[in-house]
């Protein structure tokens, strides 16, 4: 299999982690944006992640963690059987893609637009050569489209701290003090999509890609970021990580 990226992207890293957990073997092709798009486009989507099997291809992280589900041993489902359960793993992950990530995304570039010099560097880690040149000389452009797209100013900034709050909330209730998982006794969607979309912020440990130093960031994102750390459910996405986010390759 063949899995394309973005290097930093919170969603590329959801489906990174099922793959390694599942222990499926993949070759992981990174992309520099803008050229990321002549590679999805060749397989129907936009954004990344795009899982490429022999036989077909999926655009979307939660389309990918159905197919890998129904090639994952009986022990090692992304989805419950049982299907009152599956429907609250499949509730959860919809939140999570929909809300928590896009404001961890929005508040992560609100940050990074700082030191905009900084981020072609970073999109482009791991892309070839001519990639890396590429998206250098063009990033000026491709962040104005970003600041657009994503809509990064200081009103977006305060709805995506309250969105992120109020999901970190929302997770919190769901956590007895001993509760392993979201949903049932085994990790889940829920679970990887709650810890890697999360990850921009809390910085996990076992990262494969985001430092766990917070010596880089800014000291507003850093203060957020503690915060964010020391609540409960902050302290699990972490467990999650240094327990759960084996690798495969
Ligand atoms: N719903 C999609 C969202 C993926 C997404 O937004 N990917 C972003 C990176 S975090 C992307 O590819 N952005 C570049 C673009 O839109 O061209 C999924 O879960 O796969």
């Amino acid at each position: 299999m063949k899995l394309l990226t973005i290097n930093i992207s919170h969603y590329c890293e959801k489906v990174r982690w099922a793959l390694d957990y599942l222990n499926v073997e993949y070759i992981e092709e990174h992309h520099a944006p803008p050229f990321h798009r002549f590679y999805t486009k060749k397989y129907g989507g936009k954004t990344v992640p795009v899982l490429v099997t022999k036989e077909q291809c999926f655009c979307d992280s939660t389309e990918i963690l159905h197919y890998l589900n129904t090639i994952a041993s009986h022990d090692k489902k992304l989805y419950p059987h049982n299907i009152k359960l599956r429907s609250e793993v499949e509730e959860l992950e919809e939140l999570f893609d929909s809300k928590l990530g896009v404001a961890t995304r929005g508040l992560g570039y609100y940050f990074a637009l700082q030191n905009s010099w900084k981020i072609p560097l970073t999109w482009s880690k791991g892309a070839l050569w001519p990639e890396k040149i590429g998206c250098i000389l063009v990033a000026p452009l491709t962040i104005k489209m970003v600041r657009k797209k994503y809509r990064v100013n200081e009103t977006q900034k305060d709805l995506a701290i309250q969105n992120i709050s109020n999901i970190f909330n929302i997770v919190d209730k769901r956590l007895a003090p001993d509760t392993k998982f979201l949903v049932g006794n085994k990790i889940s969607a829920a679970d990887i999509s709650f810890a890697a979309l999360a990850a921009p912020l809390l910085r996990p440990k076992n990262h494969p890609i985001y430092s766990s130093q917070h010596a880089n960031l800014s000291q507003e994102m850093s203060d957020i970021a503690k915060d964010l750390r020391a609540t409960r459910s902050g302290k699990f996405a972490l467990n999650l990580y240094e327990k759960f986010r084996v690798f495969s390759n």
